[in-house]
This record gives structure tokens, sequence and C-alpha cells, in this order.
């Protein structure tokens, strides 16, 4: 059974998740109407793994008998800017995530949780490759500059991410 200090934490990490999610449903409109349909597609992805994240802690609140609550999920900004700055967006979002999931592992461990602190490796596991990500098409972004044959050719290779 959770105690309430680690229910509480899980809860509000399944907010966070879910306002990642809409985040990034709103990123990927965002793209999508600047025809950028591959980077689109790629957030659309993404805002589904992140309710997939959503949905994992959810279960697992669940699998230890404790008891869910969920939280209202702030309306995300819907103007992004240049695609280099929908992505630095992405990456700083993942940063702040990062935390937010190390904070959960420091309570797990402080409340000597250890059933949570093993399930919460995995999201720590996730972030170091979600901002490694992120960070990749920020690199790749800043390297092509205004050239926007190039930025069209990235928008075509993200495009191919597969659910
Ligand atoms: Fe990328 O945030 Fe979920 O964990």
């Amino acid at each position: 059974m959770l105690n309430k200090k680690m229910q509480d934490a899980l809860n509000q990490q399944i907010q966070a998740e879910l306002s990642s999610s809409y985040l990034y449903l709103s990123m990927s409109a965002y793209c999508e109407a600047a025809a950028f349909k591959g980077f689109g597609k790629w957030l659309r992805i993404q805002a589904n793994e992140e309710r997939g994240h959503a949905l994992k802690l959810l279960d697992y609140v669940l699998s230890r008998n404790g008891k869910h609550e969920l939280k209202v999920i702030e309306a995300p900004q819907a103007e992004f800017g240049t695609m280099l700055q929908v992505f630095e967006k992405v990456l700083e979002h993942e940063q702040h995530v990062t935390a937010l999931v190390h904070k959960l592992y420091e309570t797990a461990h402080q409340e000597k949780d250890f059933a949570t602190l093993t399930f919460m490796q995995w999201y720590v596991n996730e972030q170091v490759e979600e901002e490694a990500t992120a960070q990749e098409i920020v690199d790749k972004l800043k390297m092509i500059g205004d050239k926007s044959s190039a930025a069209l050719y990235l928008d075509k290779e993200y495009g191919k991410r597969a659910g």
C-alpha cells in the first residue's frame, strides 16, 4: 500500500505527464498548420507517449491499492515561433520533467518505498533518452540555420517516426 506522501507525489506526476501530452499536442497542431507535417507527426506521437507515461503511473497507483486523483490540466500555449524555438521548448520542457522525476525518485528513497523506487527507474532512464533526442533535433535545426530546403528535409526525416 502506498503512503499518503508517495500517493500525492505519484498523482502529481500523472498531471505533469498529461500536461506534457497536452503541450506536445498543441505543438503538433502548430507545426501541422505551418506546413511542417513531419514535425507535427513526430510531436503527435510524442504527445501519445506522454499520455502513455501518465497511464503507466495511474496503473501503478491502482496496483498498489492507492487512490487516484486526476487534477486540472492547464491549457498549453498555441504559438511557438520557429521550428528551432519549438524544439528548444521541447528540450526545456523535458529538462523540467527530468527534475520532477528525480524529485519523485528522491521521495521514494526518503520514504523507503522500494517498489516505487524500482518503478521510477524506468522514468529516470526514459528521461535520459528523451532529453538526448530533443537535444539532437535542436542541434540539427541550429546547424541548418535559415536554409529552408534543409528544414524541409529534416521535417521529412522526423516524419518517418513510427508510433
Ligand atoms: Fe518525457 O516526460 Fe514523460 O516521463
